[in-house]
């Protein structure tokens, strides 16, 4: 019977047990990994001694131990005795210099001896990662670059959980293909590497719009078109609105004009009120108007929809955008409030910033991105005026729509907040 022990380890102060690869019971050939041990200087593993079974194993993971304490007990297959290799105490007699015998490691940059391999398999980036042997021996038999696995061991250093981590979020993503299959991945970054961080879970709201995004992303060919819109006349048509019916509590929004004039648009260009057909055989023209508008909540991002816009006026848009905003806000939209728009607003104008590119809601074809307005120059024929103008950014799907298309939405829609007794024609 060979007793394992635990072999000299230089100056360590504390030895840790790392990992165990066998039980009581099992068979084990002649230098197969026993345990994997680690100081604060290296860590090496322990390859058995002989051929035959674990009796019995004295330690468990995370166990501290000495030099000289007994790691296991194995009972010798007799016809497979090879001279021991590893750290051990033959009974009665047969104790052996353990020095001789380890696979020290004694910085992360260096492959163990026990595992020659030829230098084809060998990963060059990997050597700077930090893990141990047995977790190496394992990355290698999967042909896992340590580099691409986040580690959650101190001092980043890669654990055996932290492979089967990584195995296991690559085999669901086998399992659920995204469109599009055959896009390179971002590797995945160990950023402790460089600092430190801290995990902030997503909400459930922020984990769908990621989803939604990107699936939209990968399967919309996007254009934006940008444009400006001349908006003095409406602005001051819209301040002395609110004016006169301030008694009455009635704000009317900039948003509500967009709203009404994208309908007015949307009626005028079918085709930006429209779903694409799956094979491209038909564009799928609604004859309602259900207007999305992006609403900006804690939780993230959430579109309300706003049914009917077209048979609506500009008060009742509105009131009913606020209410919507509200609801959203408060988590207390109803899942069908959410369902069955057909184009989308996203208004960051109470923000800021000049243009953006929204992302189309797919399956609809387009969304109007509205930034701040400005007071800027317009030329009248003599000279430059001050006008109020109002940046738009319309992003397409250019499956459904064409670019010359877009122009004449976006021009159209320019006009009408230009003079919104258009709103009436
Ligand atoms: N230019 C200049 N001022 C504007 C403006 C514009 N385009 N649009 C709105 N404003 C002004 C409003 O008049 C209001 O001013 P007063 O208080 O003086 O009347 C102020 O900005 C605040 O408006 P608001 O943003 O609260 O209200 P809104 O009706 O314009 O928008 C809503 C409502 C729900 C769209 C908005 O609150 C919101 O959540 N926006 C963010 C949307 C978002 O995140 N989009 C990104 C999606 S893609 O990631």
């Amino acid at each position: 019977m060979f007793q394992v022990l635990v072999p000299d380890v230089g100056e360590a102060e504390e030895i840790e047990i790392i990992e165990l690869f066998v039980k009581a019971g099992d068979v084990v050939a002649v230098d197969d990994s026993l345990i994997v041990l680690e100081s604060d200087k290296a860590s090496m593993e322990i390859p058995s001694p002989a051929a035959g079974v674990i009796l019995t194993i004295a330690v468990k993971e995370g166990d501290k131990v000495e030099e000289g304490n007994l790691i296991l007990t194995l009972e010798e297959e007799p016809s497979a005795h090879k001279e021991p290799s590893a750290v051990l105490h033959k009974e009665p007699s047969a104790h052996k210099e353990p020095s001789a015998v380890l696979h020290k490691e004694p910085s992360a940059d260096k492959e163990p001896s026990a595992h020659k391999e030829p230098s084809a398999h060998k990963e060059p980036a990997a050597n700077n990662v930090h893990a141990g042997p047995a977790v190496r021996k394992r990355a290698r038999e999967y042909g896992i670059d340590l580099t691409l696995v986040v580690s959650s061991g101190v001092k980043g250093r890669i654990l055996k959980e932290d492979l089967q981590a990584f195995v296991k979020k690559r085999l669901s993503k086998k399992e659920q293909p995204v469109s599009g299959s055959g896009i390179p991945a971002i590797p995945e970054v160990d950023f402790t590497k460089f600092g430190s961080i801290e995990y902030q879970p997503l909400s459930r709201i922020k984990r769908a719009t990621a989803r939604n995004l990107h699936r939209s992303w990968l399967n919309v060919p996007h254009v934006t078109q940008f444009d400006e819109a001349d908006i003095t006349e409406l602005e001051l048509f819209r301040k002395s609105q609110n004016q006169e019916m301030a008694n009455a509590g009635i704000k009317l929004t900039p948003l509500a004009f967009m709203i009404k004039a994208c309908v007015n648009a949307l009626i005028k260009f079918p085709q930006f009120n429209a779903s694409i057909e799956a094979g491209y055989e038909n564009l799928i023209l609604k004859r309602y108007y259900n207007v999305g508008i992006a609403v900006e909540t804690a939780e993230g991002l959430v579109v309300p929809v706003l049914k009917d816009a077209d048979k609506k006026g500009l008060v009742e848009l509105g009131n009913e955008c606020a209410a919507l905003a509200g609801l959203a806000r408060d988590k207390k939209l109803p899942m069908d409030a959410m369902q069955g728009a057909t184009f989308t607003i996203s208004s960051l104008g109470g923000i800021g910033g000049t243009k953006f590119t929204p992302i189309v809601n797919a399956p609809e074809v387009a969304i109007l991105g509205v930034s701040k307005s400005k007071i800027g120059p317009v030329w009248d024929g003599e000279a430059f005026i001050p006008r109020t103008l109002l940046p738009l950014s319309l992003s397409y799907d250019h499956r459904a729509i064409d670019g010359a298309e877009a122009a004449r939405f976006t021009t159209y829609l320019a006009q009408v907040l230009g003079d919104v007794r258009r709103l009436l024609l």
